[in-house]
């Protein structure tokens, strides 16, 4: 299994602070990496993110993904973009269900799994994020939480395993400075390993943790066997973390 950090800008960075990022970035990037890298901009800065990457000669290790797609190919919906969009733009991943999306903006389990579908449908790889509330870890119902979410996110017939990452994002955990810790993360991220394999036979999908990840406890999250790195929100805004989460 490859190892993987993603970045997960959500609402931040302008175009100015996007150039210097990348720059810094290129000066610090390992020769070579065994790890799977990928940073998800503003949708405004796809296009921007992909020159840079191509431009710093760093296009062939980072990829570039969509934070959010509506699951229409087009259509009457105002200020929402599609997966051909995104495609077009030059994203290779779109991150869906992140919690941000289902309990900020109330998406639905339907919603996100037209989502998913749209996204294998067209070629554009998927992080699904699955993850409880502190409501739901309270009241001990974190797997059967989990569990529906993965099985609605991924209840598509044509769901290309390849195509396919799973987060684990525990909502009491993001952007709190409060992270699971190794073993409560490892725990859920080995039942969704046992969950894939049934839903995928002989399949090797990655699962990644997210939530409060940073430099100085990524090291111990990684190392757990059934986490196979990050998806890093407010940590990765800063190249230098980046880098070194990646190392
Ligand atoms: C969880 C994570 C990235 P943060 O949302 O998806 O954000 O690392 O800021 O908790």
């Amino acid at each position: 299994m490859k190892n993987y950090l993603f970045g997960n800008w959500k609402m931040n960075m302008n175009g100015a602070e996007i150039d210097r990022f990348f720059k810094d970035l290129s000066s610090g990037f390992p020769e070579k990496s065994e790890t799977v890298m990928a940073i998800f901009p503003p949708f405004v800065y796809l296009e921007r993110a992909v020159k840079l990457a191509k431009s710093m000669g760093v296009a062939d290790k980072l990829s570039i993904g969509v934070q959010n797609v509506h699951e229409a190919d087009k259509g009457a919906y105002t200020g929402e973009i599609s997966v051909k969009m995104a495609l077009d733009c030059g994203a290779e991943y779109s991150l869906i269900g992140h919690s941000e999306r289902r309990h900020v903006f109330g998406e639905s389990e339907e919603r996100i799994a037209a989502k998913v579908n749209a996204c294998c449908s067209r070629g554009l790889k998927t992080v699904l994020c699955v993850g409880e509330t502190l409501e739901e870890r309270d009241r001990g119902v974190t797997w059967e939480t989990i569990e529906r979410q993965l099985k609605s996110g991924l209840s598509g017939d044509k769901i290309p395993s390849d195509s396919i990452v799973v987060a684990y994002e525990p909502v009491w955990a993001i952007g709190t400075g409060r992270s699971a810790s190794p073993e409560d993360a490892q725990e859920v991220c080995g039942a969704i390993r046992k969950w894939l394999s049934g839903r995928f036979p002989g399949a090797t999908i990655p699962i990644l943790y997210g939530g409060s990840v940073k430099p100085d406890n990524s090291e111990s999250l990684f190392s757990m066997t059934d986490i196979d790195g990050g998806l890093v929100g407010g940590a990765s805004l800063d190249p230098g973390s980046f880098l070194n989460m990646v190392r």
